[in-house]
């Protein structure tokens, strides 16, 4: 019986292969909706009255070796959303779309007021604080993810000191644009 042992060990061996093996599959299932390795804290949205546009802000993290880039997002509440960036140009703030937003590797990317944001605009239907959108973010790679994102008053926790993006946003349309009050 002396190949009892080394036959044991091979067995317990391939047996921990198969566990791996099954965790990996399990794993690529699971993340067929999401970029792995990507994750979101601290997602929410600025609301303003009278349907205005709302920022979405959140903090993207890249737990990977590769960046990530983030290159739409869209919400089933919102007629239209758009990647922005507001900028400081010759002491006016102005606000860009982006085409593409990337996140280092081991890295993360901030969304804030008066940086970046998601623009959310057209709301189909009234957006309270307190309630839960989803957002459905889209990377370079083609896979998705879909986000809740809650919904707050502006000056709430977590609310930055920047300009206000959809008051900029107002501007750069060239619209009339009533005082957000705080
Ligand atoms: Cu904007």
């Amino acid at each position: 019986m002396h190949l009892s042992t080394p036959w044991r060990a091979l067995g317990r061996r391939s047996c921990l292969a198969l566990l791996a093996g099954a965790a990996l599959g399990f794993s690529a299932g699971a993340l067929a909706q999401a970029p792995s390795a990507v994750h979101v804290t601290g997602a929410w949205i600025r609301w303003l009255p009278a349907g205005l546009p709302a920022g979405g802000y959140m903090v993207l993290h890249n737990d990977s070796n590769r960046p990530v880039a983030l290159v739409a997002a869209s919400s089933p509440d919102y007629g239209q959303t758009m990647l922005h960036h507001s900028e400081m140009r010759d002491g006016t703030m102005h606000m860009l779309p982006v085409a593409r937003v990337e996140v280092p590797a081991h890295g993360e990317l901030q969304f804030k007021p008066g940086g970046y944001h998601i623009m959310l605009m057209q709301a189909r239907h009234e957006v309270h604080p307190g309630d839960q959108v989803p957002v459905v973010l889209r990377f370079a790679d083609g896979r998705q993810m879909r986000v809740p994102f809650e919904v707050r008053k502006p000056g709430a926790s977590g609310d930055g000191q920047g300009p206000g993006d959809a008051q900029q946003h107002g501007g750069m349309q060239g619209m009339p644009m009533p005082q957000p009050g705080h």
